[in-house]
């Protein structure tokens, strides 16, 4: 069976009834919690900051996988106690020095693993390769949520995965995010995506959410 892990993200969740948010997660064994940190100058939107990640660390044992949207993320780790087995994407494009960035999640005892937004070229891997642990594919620009895939980035996830299986590299996990309906993750997972975040295309807030996660755990599980 090809691992598939279910990451949710938080952000697409009111507030107020996290409590049982978190206890559908762990119901349904959700491997992750995506978390969107965005500060409004990488990305046109503010979202989840430090208070919000340092509350969720207290109330769930389910890995904290941080989507750092931010300038610079390298300075601003220590905000988020990032490290002791969170997972922590740092953008490409938001930093000078991306190889220095992931170094030191890797020395903060995380698991470093670099975003690219769509446009940007899979090259600006190349020489990270081996500090990172995976990648996370944005499948629509990132900002905000209930946007429309772009449909290229598909074509993209393939041609990551077998750059990773020319390059013996095969064991680095490609995360989707955006747009992650279930046959769009579908498509998704056949090209190669291992990780995928759930928001508004995947989640409905009325139905019981364990329910969900459980019913798009089995339509992706042969894919
Ligand atoms: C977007 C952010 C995402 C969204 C997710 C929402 O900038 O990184 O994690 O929360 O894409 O999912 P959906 O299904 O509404 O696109
Ligand atoms: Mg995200």
């Amino acid at each position: 069976m090809p691992e598939r892990r279910l990451a949710p993200s938080m952000m697409c969740f009111p507030t107020l009834g996290l409590d049982r948010v978190l206890a559908d997660c762990a119901a349904a064994a959700v491997e992750l919690l995506h978390i969107d940190v965005m500060d409004g100058r990488f990305v046109p939107n503010l979202m989840l900051g430090t208070n919000y990640v340092a509350d969720l660390r207290q109330a769930t044992d389910i890995t904290l996988d941080l989507h750092l949207m931010i300038q610079e993320p390298g300075d601003k780790l220590d905000w988020f106690a990032a490290g002791g087995g969170d997972w922590v994407s740092v953008h490409a494009e938001s930093t000078a020095h991306l190889q220095r960035t992931v170094e030191r999640v890797r020395s903060l005892g995380g698991h470093p693993r670099v975003a690219l937004n769509p446009a940007t070229p899979l090259s600006a891997l190349d020489w990270v390769l081996d500090d990172i642990d995976g990648i996370l594919l944005m499948t629509v620009n990132p900002g905000y949520a209930g946007q429309a895939l772009i449909p290229q980035t598909v074509a993209k996830i393939a041609q990551l995965k077998a750059q990773l299986v020319e390059r013996g590299r095969a064991d680095l996990d490609i995360e989707v995010d955006g747009n992650v309906s279930a046959p769009n993750a579908v498509a998704m997972a056949a090209a190669g995506a291992s990780t995928f975040v759930l928001g508004t295309s995947a989640i409905n807030l009325v139905k019981p959410l364990a329910d969900q996660l459980r019913a798009f755990r089995a339509a992706i599980a042969d894919a």
